[in-house]
């Protein structure tokens, strides 16, 4: 159903795409300083994205929805919408919830993968290496290799990313399972939704961690097209690489304790505080800490964004889903605290273009309430996540016939000469 629906909106959005181009093609959209080229192209428009727009002023819009309208939704929901631009109705839903069913069972060599390699590794590397393994079922491969013609090539993408989603919260579930010697893998249950299932499958039982999960993997799916996850992802599969190793490509990327990384440092930062403190400071001897760490040239994980200059809806809907949830716990209160004492600090210092929070300031504080305690673990779970976005870009790109990524690079001898 998904894909017949998909097939009928791609026909329209080409038809609509060459038009654009037509009668478009040569206007201007952004140009490049120098300062940009040497600077993460920080502000230069130079990809399209159709899933999601992020807005300076008021953070994620999905579709044209703003999250704060849609953070409700459940995760199957906002992969439907980020797909095809609708909310799905209830027969869709069961649709791609069935689909995603279908496809929970981890292979057998994942695990043999996993299980072999070095104990201490961390729970991202373990992620995208079983991800990187399941190429070896690639329908999309076979596909390519089959001669199917490059029009077609989206719908394979699809059926490998349904593959995909499908798989990942076992994978996920069981990587926390053996990494952190928590007993035998749970089984999935088919009668439990993609999120609960994997709640189920982590062995944390409780009602209001379930809200949480169906939270979280709704509220990281998708940043647009220019975070390093999405857009490493996108230029590896513009190379028509699987949809396995353009989403671990991605993936490697979220990794990093500039990106995704930041919710692991993020908790290990409010713990160093509540620590330091043996309990929760007082607002001035929390800036005081603050300032320490930006004199010993560290940054506040947390804080901060690439083009967000307001705070994360993402962290707006955290928070209250902290404050309906969660009384009387320190780590959380330190949080709250924080979110008083940076922003006018980060002002002060004058360096961060933007001082407010973004998604990971607050997320680890409520995994650790509900007993998911091991923090090297929490960018796994903004993974599982942002898969969705990454998946629903890259067929999106492929039903477009986006070629491949090739921006230009000058030499800085090029740049002294001709500018
Ligand atoms: N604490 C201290 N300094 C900061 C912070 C911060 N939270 N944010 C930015 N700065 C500094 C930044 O390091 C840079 O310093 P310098 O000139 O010495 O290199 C300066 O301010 C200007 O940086 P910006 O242009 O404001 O930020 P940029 O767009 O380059 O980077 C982040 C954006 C998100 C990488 C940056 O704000 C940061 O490092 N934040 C902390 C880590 C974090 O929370 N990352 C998670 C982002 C969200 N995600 O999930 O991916
Ligand atoms: C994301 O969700 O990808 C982060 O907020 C980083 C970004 O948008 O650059």
């Amino acid at each position: 159903m998904l894909q017949k629906i998909l097939s009928e909106k791609i026909n329209i959005w080409q038809k609509e795409i060459h038009s654009v181009i037509k009668e478009k093609g040569d206007e201007v959209i952004s140009e490049v300083t120098v300062s940009q080229a040497y600077g993460g192209m920080r502000g230069v428009k130079g990809l399209t994205c159709e899933t999601s727009a992020v807005s300076a002023d008021s953070g994620l819009i999905i579709r044209g929805h703003p999250l704060k309208d849609i953070s409700h939704i459940s995760p199957e929901e906002v992969f439907f919408l980020l797909l095809t631009g609708e909310l799905p109705n209830s027969s869709s839903l069961k649709d791609i919830q069935d689909q995603l069913k279908n496809n929970q069972k981890v292979p057998e060599y994942v695990w043999r993968i996993l299980e072999s390699m070095p104990k201490n590794s961390h729970p991202m590397t373990m992620l995208t290496i079983a991800i990187q393994s399941l190429q070896v079922d690639s329908v999309f491969v076979k596909k390519y290799n089959a001669g199917t013609p490059k029009t077609d090539l989206w719908k394979w993408t699809l059926e490998d990313g349904i593959t995909l989603l499908g798989v990942i919260p076992g994978i996920a579930a069981g990587i926390y399972r053996m990494r952190f010697n928590k007993g035998a893998r749970i089984e999935p249950d088919k009668t439990l939704d993609w999120s609960a299932n994997f709640a189920h499958m982590l062995g944390i039982q409780n009602e209001d961690f379930k809200k949480l999960m169906r939270l979280y993997l709704m509220l990281h799916c998708d940043h647009e097209g220019g975070n390093v996850s999405a857009f490493s992802s996108l230029t590896v599969a513009s190379a028509l690489s699987s949809p396995f190793l353009s989403v671990a490509a991605g993936l490697n990327g979220l990794a990093g304790p500039l990106h995704g990384l930041a919710n692991q440092e993020c908790l290990k930062f409010v713990l160093d505080v509540q620590e330091h403190f043996k309990g929760v400071p007082s607002e001035k001897e929390l800036e005081d800490f603050c300032w320490d760490r930006l004199n010993s040239g560290r940054v506040i994980p947390g804080y901060g964004h690439a083009v967000l200059r307001c705070p994360d809806p993402r962290f707006t809907a955290f928070m209250e889903f902290g404050k309906k949830y969660i009384t009387n716990d320190d780590v959380f209160s330190v949080v709250q605290s924080l979110f008083k004492v940076v922003p006018p600090v980060l002002q002060e210092q004058g360096k961060a273009k933007n001082p407010w929070p973004n998604v990971d300031a607050a997320s680890g504080s409520l995994l650790y309430h509900y007993g998911l305690k091991e923090f090297n673990y929490y960018t796994v779970l903004f993974s599982i996540s942002r898969a969705m976005g990454i998946i629903a870009q890259m067929v999106i790109n492929r039903a477009m016939g986006i070629p491949i990524t090739r921006p230009k690079s000058v030499t800085t001898e090029w740049i002294k000469n001709n500018t």
